[in-house]
């Protein structure tokens, strides 16, 4: 075999699809916590003038919230081409920020306003809005509950039919609050966050807040490239029927379909908590 062959079978060895890493790692608070690197498995197009604060992906095809004031939108749109097959504008007012599906509604956050809105995820029909106390960022659910940043070191749950609070979750890394919890997306039992201002993506416990996992995605995008200033790492969507994760950032020019890559046994772990959640 060639040695590309060789390096291929490799890689492909010691990648791992990025499912449930805090059941994998348990919930045990002396255990160091591993920094995952990644694997670039394929790249899509991506709409250079979106903001984005959240990112979904369903039965084929992705939703993007967008923010910035005049800005903001609701998007269904074709991965390969990204082709927009469906946009909904929000008023002037209003900064758009993480959106999620529910069954067949999506529920968009909106960032200083209280205000979320609940549209049909169809037609992009609004249902009806919902208040909230805190400000918006990125917004999950583990079915029975809405999960919302603000991009503080807490986590709040909301029942996904009343949006009244349920219950809050404080983040964690080695017992420091992780400042700036951004874009979220739950897969298999595990909250991933964007922590806002950095490469890294944490794998949080929804039991115990505690960051069971890191993934270090420095280097995934190379500015320089673009013609353009790009903003931060922001956008985590899991397909659950194909198993894929992909990952963008706001004004990003592609979307990256990635695998974890397990650390090296000797890998020491240099946490980014403590960053002052500054104002975007
Ligand atoms: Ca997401």
């Amino acid at each position: 075999m060639a040695v590309s062959g060789l390096c291929r079978v490799f890689v492909q060895a010691v990648s791992v699809a990025l499912l449930g890493l805090c059941a994998f790692a348990g919930d045990d608070c002396n255990a160091p916590v591993p920094v995952y690197g990644y694997k670039i498995v394929k790249t899509y197009p991506h709409d250079r003038d979106a903001f984005t604060q959240g990112l979904v992906f369903s039965k084929g095809f992705l939703y993007e919230g967008t923010g910035r004031y005049g800005k903001s939108e609701l998007r269904k749109q074709k991965l390969e081409t990204g082709e927009i097959i469906l946009r909904r504008k929000l008023k002037h007012r209003y900064f758009g920020e993480g959106i999620t599906m529910h069954r067949n509604r999506i529920i968009q956050l909106t960032w200083k306003s209280h205000k979320g809105f609940v549209y049909d995820s169809n037609s992009f029909e609004l249902l009806h809005t919902f208040a909230y106390a805190t400000q918006g960022w990125g917004i999950t659910h583990d079915d029975k509950r809405l999960i919302i940043s603000d991009g503080s070191s807490t986590l709040h749950f909301l029942d996904p039919n009343t949006f009244e609070p349920t219950g809050k979750l404080r983040v964690h890394d080695n017992n420091i609050p992780l400042l700036g919890l951004n874009e979220l997306e739950y897969v298999k039992g595990t909250i991933y966050a964007n922590i806002w201002g950095t490469d890294r993506i944490a794998a949080i416990s929804p039991k115990t807040g505690r960051v069971c996992a890191w993934i270090d995605l420095k280097g995934i995008v190379k500015p320089k490239r673009y013609g353009w200033t790009i903003d931060v790492l922001n956008g985590i969507a899991y397909d659950s029927k194909d198993d894929r994760l992909f990952i963008t950032g706001k004004l990003w020019p592609q979307i990256f379909e990635i695998k974890f890559i397990p650390p090296k046994q000797d890998q020491n772990h240099k946490s980014p908590s403590g960053l002052n959640a500054r104002r975007r």
